[in-house]
């Protein structure tokens, strides 16, 4: 479905230019005054408290961990993940720079240097070159790299990452930085690896139905290419007009799609990826079948940067559906909408290709916040389901989406119902649920959990939560609940005016013991990026984690590549070759 969040072409202004100019004729260490940098997980407008904590704050004092214990920490209003630098990277120079330069051919537009004396000059709004590589999409999550490289060929970034290497620099990737965890942006002054110059689609197979893309393609992009020659991506997210190709394998992004064409992990056939020494690792084939030892790129599906640097994806893209059919139903409780997921497999089948979720207060938030958004029935209901059929006989797939109609009405499942009578009237309903974050975003504050749960149950978190917060929250805060009902994954909301300590505290580590409890999963497909490295330990067992250590050894041993990232800070530090062994 076409919606698409605001595209935002990689610019290059001149101020960055000239940035990059007066960086080769003024000799300075960039990031020297970086040393004390800790990780921020801050809403701008405690950015100056947090700034001023720098200053007399000391973790060794007071003896506090990362973790919000101490009351310094706590007083950043909820920014929980305070990460000191790593000493053991090394700061990068003017000579790298000129390096980089070099590397990418001279051209100005692939190295942006900040415009900014400080750090960055976030608190005033923005404006620095860099702030678009520093801060994620949700404002949450700001890092203070003074560089960004991008490359606009493997070879390109294999001499980048070459340096980055000798030279001990840490690096983050970053596609459309889209990512809900803070993976994509740099946790103090890692160089950003920007992948959006590497942005060509280098085949479509019409008869193998299988498309080579370079990894910083925009996946709408994709999808209007492949769509042209009658096929489609298996993967759709709200994210499409900004997410890349590279972020979503990196991410093993779920979606809307996923219900029809299963997991990412099996749609990509090969890889090509840029280690973090700067070898280039050809794992790209077309095969549908190749059974010839261990699935190497499997390693790199969902990495979230930490173990190379995907460069080249061939993915599957089959046929697209010509008949597709949107219908919106109202339900009275989340015991109904499982029963219409049940009764819709059972009866639609083979066309079934999504089966989405959301409550009454999440449809409030998007009446509320998106302008042109109606309610989509006569009267309010508990829940809502939107279910999308595709198929290609309109006879056949019409009346097999009436039969379903009329069982579901005459056993009670639903309450109302609405099916989308032209294109136009199919991309409203599916607005009311795919821009669901944006509404989020634009409400204010939010902490988000994505979270696998058994399907029956899933919703009886959030009523949990509910019921935990209100007595001390009151109604200035909001639990919603909305998710892909068809893969078990429940998205969890708490929108509310500023992070507060108090808040945080409430929600965790009560949401991640809960889902621990009922064996499932602390992150069903946004990563675990900076803001969940540590709670890997609810989802994995020890042994697992271990193993984790034992690959980013093998592939990282500097652990140069998005440090503070995905594995927790002890398997990171166990995973550190010695420097003298190096
Ligand atoms: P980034 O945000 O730039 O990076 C994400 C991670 O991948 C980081 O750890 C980064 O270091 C790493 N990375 C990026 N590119 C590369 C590369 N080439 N090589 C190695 N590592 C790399 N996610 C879902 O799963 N399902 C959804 O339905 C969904 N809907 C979304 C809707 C909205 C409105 C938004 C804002 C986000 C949504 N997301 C969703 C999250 C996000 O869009 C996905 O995680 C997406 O895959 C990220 O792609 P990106 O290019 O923006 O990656
Ligand atoms: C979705 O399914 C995305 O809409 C985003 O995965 C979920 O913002 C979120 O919590
Ligand atoms: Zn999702």
């Amino acid at each position: 479905m076409p919606t698409r969040v605001v595209r935002v072409k990689v610019l290059f202004d001149a101020r960055a230019r000239i940035a990059a100019l007066l960086w080769l004729v003024k000799p300075r260490v960039v990031g020297g005054d970086l040393g004390q940098a800790t990780v921020r997980v801050v809403p701008r407008d405690l950015r100056r408290r947090v700034d001023e904590l720098d200053a007399t704050h000391d973790d060794e004092e007071c003896g506090c961990d990362w973790r919000h214990t101490c009351a310094s920490h706590q007083s950043m209003g909820g920014a929980s993940h305070v990460i000191a630098r790593d000493g053991r990277y090394g700061e990068v120079t003017e000579d790298d720079v000129k390096h980089f330069v070099r590397c990418v051919g001279g051209d100005a537009a692939g190295v942006v240097v900040s415009t900014s004396a400080t750090a960055t000059n976030l608190q005033d709004g923005g404006g620095d070159a860099l702030d678009k590589y520093n801060v994620d999409w949700m404002g949450k999550y700001h890092g203070r790299s003074r560089v960004a490289v991008l490359p606009k060929t493997t070879e390109e970034l294999s001499a980048i990452m070459a340096r980055c290497h000798a030279r001990n620099l840490a690096v983050v990737p970053q596609g459309g930085n889209t990512g809900l965890v803070g993976g994509g942006v740099p946790a103090h002054d890692e160089v950003v690896v920007n992948l959006g110059r590497m942005n060509a689609i280098v085949s479509i197979d019409e008869d193998a139905g299988v498309s080579v893309v370079e990894a910083g393609v925009v996946l709408e992009e994709l999808e209007s290419a492949v769509r042209a020659r009658g096929m489609t991506v298996p993967l759709d997210l709200g994210a499409k007009g900004k997410c890349q190709m590279g972020g979503c394998v990196s991410t093993n992004a779920g979606g809307l799609r996923l219900l029809r064409y299963g997991s990412l992990r099996g749609s990509v056939l090969g890889l090509e990826v840029v280690l973090a020494n700067g070898e280039v690792l050809d794992l790209l084939r077309t095969l549908r079948k190749d059974n010839t030892g261990y699935d190497l790129k499997q390693l790199f599906i969902g990495a979230e940067g930490t173990l190379g640097i995907v460069t080249k994806i061939a993915i599957l893209t089959p046929r697209a559906p010509t008949n597709v059919n949107v219908a919106l139903f109202g339900l009275d409780s989340f015991a109904s909408c499982v029963e219409l997921l049940k009764l819709a497999r059972g009866r639609l089948g083979e066309i079934l290709s999504a089966f989405e979720f959301f409550d009454r207060e999440s449809l409030d938030l998007v009446l509320e916040q998106l302008k042109g958004t109606r309610d989509p029935l006569a009267k309010p209901c508990p829940f809502y389901v939107v279910v999308e059929t595709s198929g290609s006989v309109k006879s056949h797939d019409n009346a097999k989406l009436q039969a379903f109609l009329k069982i579901v009405k005459n056993k009670r499942v639903i309450v109302d119902g609405v099916v989308g009578k032209d294109e136009k009237h199919a991309f409203a309903l599916w607005t009311l649920r795919e821009r669901i974050s944006v509404a989020l975003k634009y409400a204010g504050a939010v902490y988000k959990y994505d979270i696998s749960l058994p399907t029956a149950r899933m919703y009886n978190l959030v009523t949990t939560l509910r019921a935990r917060l209100a007595p001390q929250f009151g109604s200035g805060v909001k639990v919603l609940g909305y998710g892909h009902l068809g893969d078990g994954n429940l998205h969890l909301n708490i929108s509310c005016a500023e992070y507060t300590d108090a808040l945080e505290r409430a929600i965790e580590p009560f949401v991640y013991e809960y889902t621990r409890d009922e064996r499932g999963s602390v992150s069903a497909e946004h990563g675990l990026g900076i803001m969940k490295a540590e709670e890997i330990i609810y989802s994995k067992d020890a042994k697992a984690v271990e193993l984790m250590g034992a690959m980013k050894r093998a592939l990282d041993p500097r652990g140069i590549l998005n440090p503070y990232k995905v594995l927790p800070a002890a398997t990171r530090a166990a995973a550190l070759v010695p420097m003298s062994k190096l």
